[in-house]
């Protein structure tokens, strides 16, 4: 079911060459990844072009989120000394205090400003990330207005802006971009499940159907009570029988998604899987921990 992706088009290699261009021009870097694959969702490029620049690891979406792999995220973070927050930023959930954390990282850059006349000069900060995770709507959160477009899709952002806030901030918007290597398969599944590549680049049956064994795997309860199929022991699973397969069409038929002549009709549960997924209607799903 592996299907080779082109993920890395032409304009994410111009946005990556676009945002080291802008780095310069910043005092900090929020780098937005999604709460539930804090792993897979962080660009492993972006470490070298930001270099010592300042940063935070924003872990947006916590409303979609376990809480408790949410936390073990956070202190994983902090053990290895970065910087990171969880937000929800299209509840305008935990904005304030990423403010507040960025006046005290730049405080010592800002009072020498101020100490050479500079007073009350801007902080600058750009919003880098994989597709998805919400660069557009945080910036519209922290601005107060909307002055980003946004949209339950990758690839909304396409250029860059610099967007001012009622308080000292100044925020550049960047295009979503992945990178030409995603580290394994698990990765770019879960990528696909979180939003991050658009569903048309891979076949959204096959994306669903991975999606639904690694739910199984993880959350058995919450796919339980979602679909309405108890999951069997499938430790004693017939190797050379795809078990999940007969769950699947199991899932799907509970669902209605059903043709005439009673097949499941794969690709329409495909669809309402992900969405369901997305939505958060299976539950708080973290997909990965540190
Ligand atoms: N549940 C939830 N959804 C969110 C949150 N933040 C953003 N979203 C949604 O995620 C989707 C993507 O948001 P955008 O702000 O457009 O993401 P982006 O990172 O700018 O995307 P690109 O410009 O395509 O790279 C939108 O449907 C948002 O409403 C959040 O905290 N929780
Ligand atoms: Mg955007």
């Amino acid at each position: 079911m592996a299907n080779e992706i082109n993920w890395f088009p032409g304009h994410m290699r111009k946005a990556l060459n676009e945002m080291r261009e802008r780095l310069k021009l910043v005092d900090i870097v929020y780098e937005t990844c999604d709460c539930r694959i804090p792993f897979s969702s962080r660009n492993p490029e972006l470490d070298k072009m930001i270099g010592d620049k300042p940063r935070i690891v924003i872990l947006n979406k916590a409303d979609l989120a376990d809480p408790v792999k949410t936390s073990r995220w956070l202190a994983h973070f902090e053990s290895i000394g970065v910087k990171a927050i969880a937000i929800e930023a299209s509840h305008k959930k935990g904005i304030d205090k990423l403010y507040q954390m960025t006046e005290e990282i730049l405080k010592a850059k800002l009072d020498s400003a101020a100490a050479k006349g500079r007073i009350g000069r801007p902080m600058r900060a750009i919003v880098v990330g994989c597709p998805n995770t919400g660069k557009s709507t945080l910036i519209n959160a922290l601005a107060g207005k909307k002055a980003a477009v946004t949209g339950d899709r990758p690839g909304v952002t396409k250029d860059f802006k610099w967007v001012t806030t009622p308080g000292r901030l100044e925020l550049m918007d960047m295009a979503g971009v992945l990178w030409p290597r995603i580290a394994t398969r698990r990765s770019s599944i879960c990528l696909a499940m979180c939003g991050s590549v658009k569903d048309d680049i891979s076949d959204i049956v096959s994306t669903a159907y991975d999606s639904m064994k690694m739910l199984i795997e993880l959350y058995p309860g919450l796919m339980t009570n979602r679909y309405g199929v108890e999951i069997p022991d499938l430790t004693e699973a017939d190797e050379f029988q795809d078990p999940y397969y007969d769950i699947f069409l199991a899932m799907g038929k509970k669902r209605g998604c059903v043709m005439s002549g009673g097949r499941v009709d794969e690709d329409r549960f495909a669809r309402l899987l992900l969405n369901d997924f997305r939505e958060g209607r299976i539950g708080r799903i973290t997909l990965e921990v540190p």
